[in-house]
């Protein structure tokens, strides 16, 4: 089983991520992760802050010479704004003191108010520090980590941005040899004419002050057969992706495969149909609606994930109305430094909560002390399907 840990605040010194349960003798270098990390500030639309973050990491245990060694595995990942500037340093201070800029104007659409109630703060920088979708750079951290473990397997797994406040992209899919397309493209979006009204909505939303929101799609290609289990709810593969994939900050809906479309069909038109294939010596289904997934169990078919993003509660030109926590007099919510758009970041923390649960479900399933177990484990288990 595959456990992880994430600590730090958005303007603090750093993100810590604490990842046990990978195997023995995977080769992690401190680039693989950077470069996965880098993905992650891709996107028109992103604030100021993504253009001097650099994700500076340190590999803190678990690898030598290149190499798991079994053990929990720490990633500090330093904020480049704490280090370089000392913009952060009395606003964030550990040491005992108090702010002289309480935050009570409370956004709408964030932790902010149900936050400071719950917890008991005056401040609400005290919630939306934790809140802060930076959290999710240790998540890519560790993500990193899980695709490497799964690329032995075969598995492979990209995401593309399918919709951007009005502009929908077409229905085709990418493969995985057609990443670094995807990732070259502003939005991150497959359909070039798309890709373009995408842009154009994320241009006008800024002149407006206001913020955009989306839908990725994520696919899992050569996800074994067999992984999650229909014996008890919360070990079902689709219930476990979507629970990590909702966790996603301002993620407001899971979709796997042809979910909410499905719903409207009749029986007979709404399931995959399944064939047996001679030549390859697997069965197949004939579409991809159940998204890979059938009664929590893996198919061995395209796992398919949609999430959708609400538009960022932080506007740059902010007019939604709210309360002052300290006044109780109504305005409109503060104002913070903020992008217009993260859906093309959004999938690839997607795609990173999909490797995560995948890889600790193939670890359940396959077991092994070492990454050689585990691989000759899951072909061992792949020749005897039939
Ligand atoms: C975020 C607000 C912005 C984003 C940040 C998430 O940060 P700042 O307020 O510092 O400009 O850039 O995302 C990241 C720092 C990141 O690495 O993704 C928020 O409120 O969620």
């Amino acid at each position: 089983m595959l456990r992880y840990l994430t600590a730090g605040e958005s303007h603090g010194q750093g993100l810590v991520v604490i990842l046990e349960g990978i195997p023995a003798g995977l080769e992690i270098t401190v680039e693989s992760i950077q470069s996965e990390m880098a993905r992650r500030r891709l996107g028109f639309g992103r604030g100021p802050r993504q253009r001097f973050e650099v994700d500076e990491l340190t590999l803190i245990g678990g690898v030598r010479h290149g190499r798991t060694l079994g053990s929990p595995i720490a990633i500090e990942i330093r904020n480049t704004e704490w280090f370089r500037t000392d913009r952060w340093h009395e606003e964030m201070d550990p040491a005992p003191g108090a702010t002289k800029n309480p935050l009570t104007q409370v956004r709408p659409g964030h932790a902010d108010l149900a936050g400071m109630q719950k917890y008991g703060f005056t401040d609400a920088r005290d919630v939306l520090e934790r809140a802060s979708a930076r959290e999710t750079a240790a998540r890519v951290a560790a993500g990193a980590v899980a695709k490497a473990l799964l690329r032995p397997l075969g598995v492979e797994i990209i995401s593309h941005v399918i919709q951007m406040g009005r502009a929908r992209a077409g229905v085709a899919r990418p493969t995985p040899d057609q990443l670094d397309r995807i990732d070259a493209d502003e939005v991150r979006c497959f359909d070039s004419e798309a890709s373009e009204e995408m842009i154009g909505e994320i241009k006008e939303a800024a002149k407006d002050g206001d913020s955009l929101g989306g839908i990725v799609e994520v696919l899992g290609y050569g996800v074994p057969v067999g992984l999650g289990s229909h014996v008890h709810w919360d070990r079902k593969l689709d219930a476990l992706i979507a629970r990590a994939v909702m966790s996603i900050q301002a993620v407001k809906g899971v979709e796997i495969g042809d979910g909410f479309e499905v719903a409207g069909r009749r029986g007979s038109a709404a399931h995959d149909p399944i064939s047996w294939d001679a030549d390859a010596g697997r069965y197949r289904r004939g579409s991809t609606l159940a998204g890979g997934i059938e009664g929590g169990i893996s198919t061995g078919e395209l796992l398919v994930v949609c999430a959708a993003m609400k538009p960022l509660a932080t506007l740059n030109r902010p007019t939604l109305e709210t309360v002052d926590t300290a006044t109780k007099e109504s305005g409109v919510s503060f104002k913070e430094r903020t992008d217009v758009t993260a859906v093309p970041a959004m999938g690839v923390v997607a795609e990173t909560m999909v490797a995560l649960v995948l890889a600790g479900e193939a670890q359940r399933k396959f077991g092994g002390d070492s990454v050689d177990e585990f691989v000759r484990n899951a072909e061992a288990f792949a020749a005897s399907l039939s």
